[in-house]
């Protein structure tokens, strides 16, 4: 692809391109990426895969694009030329929303990945006209503030698909948006399909939740996004939202399939549906209520096309995340799938002698995750760890069923946003030292041969503090907030959440802060990095934002302290927030419970940029620790297999744990006199006494040796040589965690395209 700027400038706007402002500019590129994409064909092959999911977190699309069609370089010469800097180009883009964190982020890394790969299959999902809210921070507490992104976006493309569905009592009319997925140095495309109303009404603007009554509901479905992350919301407008995703979906998978020649018998052959989660699962009988009621088939049929074509992937074995919908709301929403389900219960329990652990209706509620089991052809985890448990724990009963049915498929993350367009210096510096295979390869193993070559020790530090420049610059811009050059970064991005342990790394800062104060002066300043949205509705994470944006303001007003210690909380923490930290990061802080982070996406990310994890053995961490070795990380914690006993056995006692005296000093401190007299005491006591006397993830539990951990962390880091060495080879071995490897294994295993 040739781009001229200067032609299209004056031929837009009759001005040249020196004279345009950013925002112009902006557009004048998103529009040239798009009409160039409209040109480009679709990948092309006898079967389609359909990624089925509520949410898609694609961030800023611009600048990957670019990357994508090989005219970064050119384009930011060109503008450079005319007195223009991408960067700031860049800024003006809108970013789309429309995920809570790594579940929507893992589906557009994938999506990246497959359109690389060149596989024909599309992403399917809800075109929200406002996306997961917009944070902010006002008098040291979160703000939600509504994100309505789509009146200034540049990218959905009108099709010419339109639907009906149909729910209980009312019918709507449904209207299909693309954006055109590309591949790294592809020249064919895929697409991002996002389903809207024919019409919303834009008058109401929610942030959070809205009870509409039936008549708005018809017009404001597609209205917003649940901000709920790892949490079933258990509100009946996501179930109409719900089935309105999977009914436009199921009816465009049919059409397709028809258009390329499937008589629908031989349906399997033509598309592979994978769920992403259980939040699209009601696709399977939506796909049996289209095959039978519109295509005449008998009923044992329909379920056996079916159950050959969908595949679904478990995010969490959180049981608040585990999705039941009461059967009642199912026969409002959609009487006819509701009894499609029932019929599809007793088909199971006649199959499978009636074992109500595995039932897919009991006691009157819908268990969806089962259904997707019975009826799927594959279910996955998304890490080592958690597809182990899923088999021996968590649904045990149904691997003993369907043992053949279960992989793992280790989550990934594309190179492309993650290193590519995220850390320009490292990847230059990647380029020079390996040639540029490794773009395309995302092998960067070769890189362990400079392990003791000081020279590329020292450029990779160089890369690194660019970096950390760039986000010095960023933070400083964005909130007035400046950061030491010479601090250590250490960070902790991620939804906030208890077993996520934010409220851990408050703990530590509070010791750090005492033991400061004591007159242990650190060797050189640390800077603690927070960043992450709570859902609205989950008061004790919003406490744990108080607690730290309230130690951020405090240490910050203390003469003795703040040289050395800083806390820093990200407001609205995004995917271009991501991009901008996590290259600049030295230690990445990955603490959750041990059992409860199904995988982690943001480890990846890290370590890839070079940061060392700090970490539990959860989740893609025990990856990650095997493939860098023990010297090349530090781990802590109690295993997943003693937490797991802890709960079943109702062992863990936490007010036990609080009275220890090292512990009791830093819970108390949550609720010291000057705390209340500064921040909100309602929060601050619910969250000591939460702790206190719940502490239902066990940070204190782990306190100790956390302390301990990184403390041995911080003095390694002075021990300059030798910590470089350990960011080369997380880096080196970051390959492993490409997201076009996950898509080649789900290919291979599942998806066969
Ligand atoms: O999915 C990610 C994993 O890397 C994370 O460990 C996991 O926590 C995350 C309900 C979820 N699991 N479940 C959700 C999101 C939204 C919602 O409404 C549940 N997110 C995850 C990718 O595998």
């Amino acid at each position: 692809m040739k781009i001229d700027l200067e032609a299209r400038s004056q031929e837009k706007f009759g001005r040249p391109l020196a004279e345009l402002d950013d925002t112009t500019i902006c557009t004048m590129l998103e529009d040239i990426v798009r009409e160039h994409a409209a040109t480009m064909p679709l990948n092309e092959g006898k079967r389609r895969l359909y990624y089925l999911s509520a949410e898609f977190l694609i961030g800023r699309l611009l600048t990957n694009n670019l990357i994508e069609l090989g005219v970064y370089d050119d384009v930011k010469a060109q503008l450079a030329a005319a007195g223009h800097d991408l960067g700031a180009v860049e800024e003006r883009e809108v970013e789309p929303s429309l995920g809570n964190g790594g579940l929507g982020r893992l589906a557009a890394c994938f999506l990246d990945s497959i359109a690389t790969l060149g596989l024909p299959g599309d992403g399917v999902g809800l075109n929200y006209h406002y996306g997961l809210f917009h944070q902010r921070f006002v008098d040291l507490q979160q703000a939600a503030e509504p994100d309505g992104w789509l009146d200034r976006q540049d990218w959905l493309v009108k099709d010419e698909k339109a639907y009906t569905v149909e729910f209980g009592g009312f019918t709507v009319k449904s209207r299909l948006y693309d954006i055109d997925v590309l591949g790294y140095g592809r020249t064919t495309k895929n697409r991002l399909r996002l389903f809207d109303l024919e019409s919303v009404d834009d008058s109401l603007v929610p942030v959070n939740s809205i009870d509409f009554d039936k008549g708005e509901l018809a017009k404001n479905l597609t209205l917003f996004l649940y901000p709920d992350d790892s949490d079933d919301a258990g509100r009946l407008l996501r179930v109409y939202q719900e089935y309105f995703m999977v009914s436009n979906a199921a009816q465009l998978i049919l059409d397709e399939a028809v258009e390329r020649g499937s008589n629908l018998h031989d349906l399997p052959d033509y598309a592979v549906v994978q769920i992403n989660d259980t939040h699209p699962s009601m696709v399977i009988p939506e796909l049996v209520r289209l095959l039978v009621d519109v295509h005449g088939f008998e009923f044992d049929e329909a379920v056996s096309v079916v159950r050959r074509m969908v595949a679904y992937t478990n995010h969490t074995i959180l049981a608040e995340a585990l999705e039941k919908w009461p059967l009642e709301s199912l026969k409002t929403v959609a009487p006819r799938i509701a009894e499609i389900v029932v019929k599809l219960d007793e088909l199971e329990r006649a199959e499978n002698g009636s074992n109500d652990a595995v039932a897919i209706v009991r006691d009157g509620v819908v268990h969806m995750a089962h259904m997707a089991i019975h009826y799927g052809f594959s279910i996955n985890g998304v890490a080592a760890l958690h597809t182990k448990i899923l088999e021996d724990t968590e649904l045990h009963p149904f691997y003993e069923l369907y043992p053949e049915k279960f992989s793992n498929k280790t989550n990934g993350i594309t190179f492309r946003r993650w290193i590519m367009d995220a850390n320009p210096a490292l990847s230059g510096v990647l380029d020079d030292v390996l040639g540029t295979d490794w773009r395309t390869s995302c092998d960067l193993s070769g890189l362990l041969a400079f392990k003791d070559d000081d020279a590329v020790l020292a450029r990779l530090d160089d890369a690194k503090s660019e970096a950390k420049a760039g986000m010095r610059e960023f933070l400083w811009e964005t909130q007035g907030v400046r950061i030491p050059e010479d601090a250590i970064i250490d960070v902790q991005v991620k939804r906030i959440h208890e077993y996520k342990r934010q409220q851990m790394l408050a703990l530590y800062i509070i010791w750090k802060y005492l033991d400061i104060k004591n007159g242990n002066i650190p060797a050189r300043p640390l800077t603690i990095i927070f960043g992450g949205k709570a859902a609205p509705a989950y008061t004790i994470a919003q406490d744990i934002i108080h607690l730290i944006l309230l130690l951020s303001r405090w240490i910050a007003a203390d003469p003795v302290v703040s040289p050395h210690l800083q806390v820093v909380m990200i407001e609205n923490y995004n995917v271009s927030a991501a991009e901008r930290v996590i290259p600049a990061a030295d230690i990445s802080e990955q603490i959750s419970l041990a059992s409860k982070e199904a995988s982690g996406t943001s480890n990846m990310k890290f370590m890839l940029n070079g940061a060392v994890t700090l970490c539990t053995l959860d989740g893609a961490n025990v990856e990650i620790a095997d493939l860098v070795g023990d010297e090349n990380i530090y781990t802590f914690g109690t295993s997943s297999k003693e937490v797991e006993r802890l709960y079943a056995e109702h062992a863990y006692d936490a007010h036990a744990h609080y009275l220890r005296p090292g512990v009791k000093l830093l819970v108390d401190f949550i609720a010291n006199p000057a705390f209340l007299a500064l921040g909100n005491a309602e929060r601050l006591h619910r969250l000591h006494d939460d702790m206190a006397w719940k502490d239902w993830f066990m940070a204190l539990l782990d306190i100790e040796e956390y302390i301990q951990k990184k403390e041995q962390v911080l003095a390694d880091y002075e021990n300059r040589d030798a910590w470089r060495k350990k960011s080369l080879v997380n880096i080196a071995k970051a390959g492993a965690f490409s997201s076009d490897r996950t898509i080649r294994q789900y290919n291979e295993d599942i998806w066969h395209l």
